[in-house]
């Protein structure tokens, strides 16, 4: 099981309570769409993704977006328990949705450098190691099931 500090479960929940869902999730699934462009084959019926664009202005793309800041979000509210809460959402991934699982990392990258750009001065690097340790909890939760 993962060991929480306090500093760490108090920067999780702050993070989140301040998080505007809608703008951090496009920003953040537009910045993954464009310069990870192989992601895009997985949101085929979404529509125009032709450019930086018209990934940015796609209401399928915000739309994506704020479903995986609220998935994130679940994580949040279950710290002690990531893996049991994501079971479904990894079987999903893994066996309807066929996500290669190294993608996860490259939206998780995506959102940190979101959140990192959106804090500023308040994102130090010990900030920065607790909201990478979460990702990288829910990037593994997310693994779990593919096999
Ligand atoms: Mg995924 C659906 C969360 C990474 C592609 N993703 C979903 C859903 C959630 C979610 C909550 C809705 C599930 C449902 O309808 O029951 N995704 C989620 C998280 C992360 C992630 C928390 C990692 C941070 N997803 C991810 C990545 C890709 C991807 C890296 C592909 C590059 N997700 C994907 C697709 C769908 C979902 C194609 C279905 C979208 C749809 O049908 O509208």
């Amino acid at each position: 099981m993962v060991v929480w500090t306090d500093f760490e479960r108090a920067t999780i929940q702050d993070i989140f309570s301040k998080l505007d869902y809608e703008s951090a999730g496009l920003n953040a699934l537009t910045r993954c769409l464009v310069v990870y462009p192989w992601t895009q084959r997985y949101f085929a019926k979404f529509g125009n993704l032709y450019n930086a664009a018209a990934i940015m202005g796609n209401p399928n793309v915000a739309a994506h977006g704020t479903v995986v800041l609220r998935g994130l979000e679940k994580a949040v509210k279950n710290m002690d328990n990531i893996k049991g809460t994501f079971t479904e959402l990894s079987v999903l991934h893994s066996e309807k949705l066929n996500v290669d699982p190294d993608n996860f990392r490259l939206l998780s990258d995506c959102i940190t450098i979101v959140v990192a750009a959106t804090m500023g001065a308040n994102f130090t690097p010990d900030v920065q190691a607790a909201f990478q340790k979460f990702l990288a909890v829910v990037t593994a939760a997310l693994r779990k099931q593919y096999h």
